[in-house]
């Protein structure tokens, strides 16, 4: 087992994987950068390095500042968290060349994983459903119509460098295709130095379900059911929730075992999440892998009682993982609290918080590195804490999560909290009946 591990983040993630790290009793190092002098990742890690200025490129992101504090320190393992380098091919290169085990994907899963239209061949080819589509990548507006024309209008242009939805365009008939191609093209290169593009069939107001697996460096995987994600805005997660509203035991079987398939052709080691699209048949078609611990990951933890960070560093360790799925013993969901202004286009609000209370009682857990008296940086992203909540059923998860934000008080900057409220007394959402068009038409009037 690790001796020491640095962790490669700051904010809650890294409060999340130092917890843990306490618990297996491995020795933490946090590194900071200069805006976060007076974060609580600092001070609870056992030792921490300021790495630099605020801006990521000077700290967080900066690879040979990070690898230079792991080796001052002595740390024998990074954990990159999510964002930021978590899915860096080439920090994850540059750790193995320094003998630094890096928690999480290796230089050549990333990149294959990364590289959309890669990764959505590998899968077929390990028989997972995808889109009807292009075989890979297009190379003309002439090929792309051909294309389209044997799926079927509405189809979709994705950038293969994409993500985010960067990069994506519908085009509704063949007459729209010319423009569609150059405006994804136009912002794929913009976005990612890379204009590749393919093309699949659009699929009408899908669900968005994710599969959590680990898997072991003995070519074995399991998976832990799903999350459904599909509240978001402007590709943004707001709340998540498992088991989803949608997957019966029998779509959960098929594809946890899809995702397994898919994880096990390509040796996947560690955790990961296969996204897939549900269409409204309940036919589901793989989108994206993610080589990362994701946001969400509470939820899952919250019904399967299992620690998905202690597995990840346990099998970086090389340790095997237990050989049988996890199946939602509970309901959980999880809203994410922004310093953001919903009623202003969910603009972020930066600042000082002067008042905090933080609930809490049976079922509740909030995972959050702010208090009283704490300034959220400008620099960095807005969430502030997850709240989440698990409970015997649906309905009972709503109503203890309202309880929980309603006692919940952060006093001088705007947060998404309002919304949250306003979303659990909606109907639809109380249904479980929504889609990824759920955002178009909520009412965020007054908030
Ligand atoms: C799609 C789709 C419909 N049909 N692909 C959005 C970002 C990337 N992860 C994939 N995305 C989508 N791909 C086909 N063939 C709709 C989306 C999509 C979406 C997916 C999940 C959650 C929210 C979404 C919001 C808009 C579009």
């Amino acid at each position: 087992m690790f001796n020491k591990i640095l962790i490669a983040n700051r904010g809650e993630i890294a409060l999340r994987i130092i917890r843990t790290c306490k618990e297996m009793g491995i020795k933490t190092v946090a590194v900071y950068s200069t805006a976060d002098e007076e974060s609580l990742h600092v001070r609870f890690a056992d030792e921490a390095v300021c790495i630099g200025a605020p801006s990521g490129k000077d700290s967080y992101l900066s690879i040979p500042r990070i690898i230079s504090a792991a080796e001052i320190t002595n740390a024998d393992a990074i954990h990159p968290g999510y964002g930021f380098l978590a899915e860096n091919a080439e920090f994850s290169k540059v750790c193995e060349e320094y003998n630094i085990k890096f928690i999480g994907a290796s230089e050549d899963m990333i990149n294959r994983m990364g590289d959309k239209a890669t990764a959505k061949s590998t899968m077929k080819k390990a028989g997972v459903p995808i889109v009807p589509g292009s075989d890979g990548l297009i190379e003309s507006v002439k090929e792309g119509k051909k294309i389209a024309k044997k799926a079927g209008y509405p189809v979709l242009l994705k950038a293969t460098s994409g993500g985010g939805g960067k990069g994506m365009r519908i085009v509704k008939d063949e007459e729209g295709f010319q423009k569609a191609w150059d405006d994804a093209r136009t912002e794929a290169m913009n976005s990612f130095g890379d204009d590749r593009m393919y093309l699949e069939k659009y699929v009408e107001e899908p669900r968005h379900v994710e599969i959590q697996i680990v898997g072991d460096n003995k070519g074995h995987a399991c998976h832990l059911s799903e999350r459904d994600c599909s509240i978001q805005r402007r590709h943004q997660k707001l709340i998540e929730e498992t088991p989803s509203p949608v997957v019966t035991q029998e779509l959960r079987e098929k594809m946890g075992q899809a995702a397994i398939k898919g994880a096990e052709a390509i040796g996947y080691e560690g955790a990961g999440t296969v996204e897939f699209l549900v269409d409204k048949n309940g036919d589901f078609y793989f989108m994206e892998m993610n080589t990362r611990i994701q946001v969400e990951h509470p939820i899952t933890e919250e019904v399967t009682d299992y620690d998905l960070i202690k597995e990840q560093i346990k099998v970086a360790a090389g340790d095997p993982i237990s050989g049988r799925n996890y199946y939602p013993q509970k309901f959980a969901i999880e809203c994410r609290i922004n310093a953001e202004d919903p009623g202003k286009d969910f603009r972020p609000c930066p600042g000082k918080i002067t008042q905090l209370h933080l609930p809490g009682g049976h079922g509740v857990r909030v995972d959050s590195h702010v208090y009283a008296g704490y300034t959220i940086p400008p620099y960095y992203d807005s969430m502030i804490a997850k709240v989440i909540v698990s409970a015997q059923t649906r309905e009972e998860a709503i109503i203890k999560m309202k309880r929980a934000l309603g006692e919940m008080v952060i006093e001088g900057v705007r947060t998404t909290i309002p919304f949250h409220l306003r979303l659990m007394d909606n109907e639809v959402f109380k249904s479980g009946n929504f889609t990824t068009a759920f955002m178009d038409t909520f009412d965020l009037e007054g908030l």
